[in-house]
């Protein structure tokens, strides 16, 4: 039967309609009588309904894009931070007002509800909010794309605050079900390890075939959730995938009779997709992180080709229909799968094989930092995944050769090239694997993009210059402005029109309305209610009371000493001294918002996020201060805390040490919100300076190259805290316990850190010129309007950092993809 002589409901969009669809969802899908229906079962009805609206779009789109024969991107990533989907599939639906409505003449307030909808955590930070940035350009652009990754059982951790310290709980996200996922049983693959590799010898060997047996197995099971685009019919596909034991296994155990045995090693295996590793940049070298990449990236990679081996014979039209993105090197995995598929189930020679994954791979940098690239020790991979150990060596042994016959016998250089590492413990270089076997290897900024080809790929971008490229990161529109900052929206539209949402570089007509007073008033009043919103949050969640005429100066993500969140505690020590001393100096009264998640091992990290609350507790309660300064620290940041947070914000902190962010997205989200950034020529904050002219930013610090320089001529931070009284008694007063009066040497290690042992991100060295942009900073917020003409200029200067123009160039300049067409 076609589709066509199919008969179902389409559901009808008008407020009766959705009215009866929720009626019917309660009733018979959540089986409930709506006299004892619970709000979360009237989400989970008003979820169902929503969800209805998007599957025809879904099963269009799909239809479309194989009778189209389109060349699809699959994006591998460990990590999707969705965060919540109600509001956004109205928004993509643009049914918030027909809904809301229903739900009210059911007595049920849509807002109260939208806050039960618990966060789709499954990213740690940037990399995977990325990723989920780029589905919703994906689909908004009708690039056919699916985004294959896991479905963590466990998201990121909550974050609680005890006594002042971060402290963790387990976030089962899926306590109540998840109501927009489509289970698939039906779609499931044999994933394999362990065991050992019989080498078939003879044609084609050393690099011919091999078989791959007496391995433990598990199954991937698929669960798909519907990604709608904004202001089109298409739409994408997340792909997630589930571990399930396979029966052979149960059998085994229950033909030994010991039922325990096998539900023991049903909980095994199926732990594989339990929980996301909670580390951001240090990478955790567990055996088990290990078994979840191959995990998913074997599922995946099965799936594609099956995809596309119901349409094709033989592996020719292979690189014209399907592009494979590597989100860092966390998938990369299905590289050398890849490869044992053609080879040893398709029977492919190998520099077929080769040519072919080749031309199909592309790979993403995300980070230069050493501890931050991933290796895994030779033995532990051989361990679990003994085929593909051998394929990559053969990788390098091929490629070694040819390095070989051009360059000589350089054993140098070919020590540097080398996929394994052997200094000390063998270990797989995993970036080198990727830079190899991709044509195309991209960095997040223009700045990461060169540093990326001058330090850790120097050798590579040589041998392979045209391979090297840059992608700018961008964000959503749709979740980071139309969604998280209504108040913004509805002057835009009201002023500009919609069409920003699709076509962000519309903001530039927002440039000459600054000498428009009635709208910088406006500009000013949508920001004023942004902040009530977060001081009734803050009020709510931590009892204290905040002033929204202050300066609300927000550093808001993940933990960590590179982004250097103690040298806003620094300034904001300062300012505390300052104020003591001087109590009539006039001033600017400021509100300094903290949030963010140390991973769970790292002891630096949670040691400021205590500093953080310390300072808070003290200076809040002084009494000289009053409103002149607060500090807070919000907990558990998340994507939906963010949607509160970021329009709320008048000062954005993006203060990395030059060179170490390779990008940030936060930065831009900001800006976006019609905030001012204060931070250092990092990342892509230089490329948001030139777009938003540098009379309009808070620019301070050491450059990169003075960074490399201030390293290299051996830096003294002992010099610095001896040369200036003003941070001497501030890294003091840290050190003597004035924020830490029942345990004084509690801080002791991060004056040392700072002081005594080497200042690694080098705060020292930029405190006095962040003092100065602060000061700045203070002088312009005493002129409101002054202010807000400056902040519309960043709102003006921000289109090009959406990410319909990332995902734009992704498409034209390495996958060569076209956009579906929808009739
Ligand atoms: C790796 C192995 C084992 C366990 C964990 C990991 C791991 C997990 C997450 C390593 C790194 C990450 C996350 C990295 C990340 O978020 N990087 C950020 O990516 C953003 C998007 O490109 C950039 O904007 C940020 O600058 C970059 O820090």
């Amino acid at each position: 039967m076609t589709i066509e002589d199919f008969k179902y409901d389409h559901p009808d969009r008008d407020v009766a309609a959705f009215k009866r669809a929720v009626a019917n969802k309660l009733i018979y899908a959540v089986g409930k009588d709506p006299a004892t229906a619970s709000q979360d079962d009237w989400l989970h009805a008003a979820a169902w309904a929503v969800r209805d609206q998007l599957v025809e779009r879904w099963m269009t789109t799909t239809r479309a894009q194989y009778a189209q024969k389109l060349k699809r991107v699959y994006y591998l990533s460990m990590e999707f931070l969705i965060g919540r989907t109600f509001t956004n599939a109205l928004l993509a639906l643009e049914l918030q007002d027909t809904v809301r409505e229903a739900l009210a003449d059911f007595g049920v307030d849509i807002e109260a509800l939208t806050e039960r909808e618990p966060d789709a955590a499954l990213g740690n930070g940037g990399l995977g909010r990325l990723a989920a940035c780029f589905l919703d350009s994906m689909a908004t652009l009708g690039v056919p794309g699916l985004g294959y990754g896991i479905r963590y059982e466990y998201g990121m951790f909550r974050q609680r605050i005890v006594d002042g310290q971060q402290v963790e709980t387990p976030d089962y996200w899926l306590t109540r079900g998840n109501p927009w996922e489509f289970q698939r049983p039906e779609v499931n693959y044999r994933v394999r390890f362990g065991g050992h590799v019989q080498r078939r010898e003879g044609k084609g060997a050393p690099y011919g075939a091999g078989r791959w047996v007496e391995t433990h197995d598990v199954l991937a099971v698929a669960y798909d959730t519907i990604i709608p685009g904004f202001g089109t019919q298409a739409t994408n596909t997340l792909r997630l995938w589930s571990a399930r034991a396979t029966e052979e296994i149960d059998l085994k155990a229950f033909n030994r009779g010991n039922y325990m045995e096998a539900v023991e090693s049903k909980n095994h295996s199926e732990n594989v997709s339990r929980v996301l590793y909670p580390d951001d940049s240090t990478p955790s070298g567990r055996e088990l992180r290990l078994h979840q990449e191959y995990f998913f990236v074997s599922a995946s990679v099965q799936d594609l080709l099956h995809r596309y081996l119901r349409n094709h014979q033989g592996f020719d039209e292979l690189p014209s229909q399907v592009s494979i993105h590597l989100n860092d090197t966390h998938p990369v995995l299905a590289v050398p799968e890849l490869m044992r598929l053609l080879i040893d189930e398709h029977g492919l020679p190998w520099d077929t094989a080769w040519a072919l994954t080749q031309k199909v791979f592309s790979y993403t940098n995300h980070t230069l930092m050493h501890e931050a690239l991933e290796t895994w020790p030779v033995e532990m991979f051989g361990r679990v995944l003994p085929r593909h150990l051998q394929i990559i060596f053969d990788m390098n042994s091929r490629f070694l050769a040819t390095v070989t016959q051009k360059h000589g016998h350089d054993v140098e250089l070919l020590r540097r090239l080398s996929l394994i590492d052997e200094n000390g413990e063998r270990r797989v270089r995993m970036a080198y694997v990727a830079v190899l076997a991709s044509h195309s290897i991209n960095g997040v900024s223009e700045l990461h993009s060169e540093l990326m080809k001058q330090s850790i790929f120097a050798d590579f971008a040589k041998l392979f210059p045209e391979r090297f490229n840059n992608k700018t990161n961008g964000v959503t529109p749709r979740r980071w402005l139309a969604q998280a900052n209504p108040p913004l929206a509805k002057l835009l539209d009201h002023r500009i029109g919609r069409g920003w949402r699709r076509d962000l570089k519309q903001l530039e007509v927002l440039r000459p309305m600054t000498h428009q007073p009635a709208f910088v008033g406006a500009f000013r009043h949508a920001k004023r209610e942004n902040k009530l919103r977060l001081a009734n949050w803050v009020d709510q969640h931590l009892g204290i009371p905040l002033d929204t005429d202050a300066l609300f100066d927000v550093q808001v993500k993940r933990m960590h000493e590179y982004k250097r969140q103690l040298l806003n505690v620094l300034h904001v020590i300062t300012r505390y001294h300052r104020i003591l001393d001087t109590p009539e100096a006039g001033h600017v009264p400021r509100v300094v918002v903290f949030a963010g998640k140390a991973a769970s091992a790292y002891h630096m990290a949670k040691l400021v996020i205590r500093l953080i609350n310390d300072v808070a507790a003290v200076i809040n309660s002084d009494e000289r201060v009053g409103k002149l300064l607060k500090v807070v620290f919000l907990p558990n940041y998340s994507v939906s805390l963010a949607e509160v947070i970021i329009p709320a914000a008048d000062l954005s902190e993006q203060i990395s040490t030059a060179g170490t962010e390779a990008s940030g997205t936060g930065n831009m989200k900001f800006a976006i919100n019609g905030a001012l950034t204060i931070g250092t020529l990092d990342g892509a904050n230089v490329e948001m300076r030139e777009a938003v002219g540098a009379d309009n930013f808070f620019i301070f610090g050491n450059t990169t190259r003075e960074v490399a320089d201030i390293r290299a001529s051996g830096y003294q931070p002992r010099e610095l805290y001896e040369g200036n009284a003003e941070l001497q008694r501030v890294l003091d007063s840290i050190r003597d316990g004035l924020f830490s009066h029942g345990e004084p040497d509690r801080y002791q290690a991060i004056f040392d850190a700072l002081v005594n042992w080497g200042d690694h991100y080098l705060l020292l060295a930029d405190y006095a010129s962040y003092l100065e942009a602060q000061e700045k900073v203070d002088a312009l917020y005493r002129d409101p309007d002054a202010w807000a003409r400056m902040a519309i200029l960043n709102v003006a200067g921000m289109g090009g950092f959406s990410s319909d123009r990332t995902i734009a160039q992704y498409a034209h300049e390495i996958w060569h993809t076209r956009p579906v067409a929808l009739g």
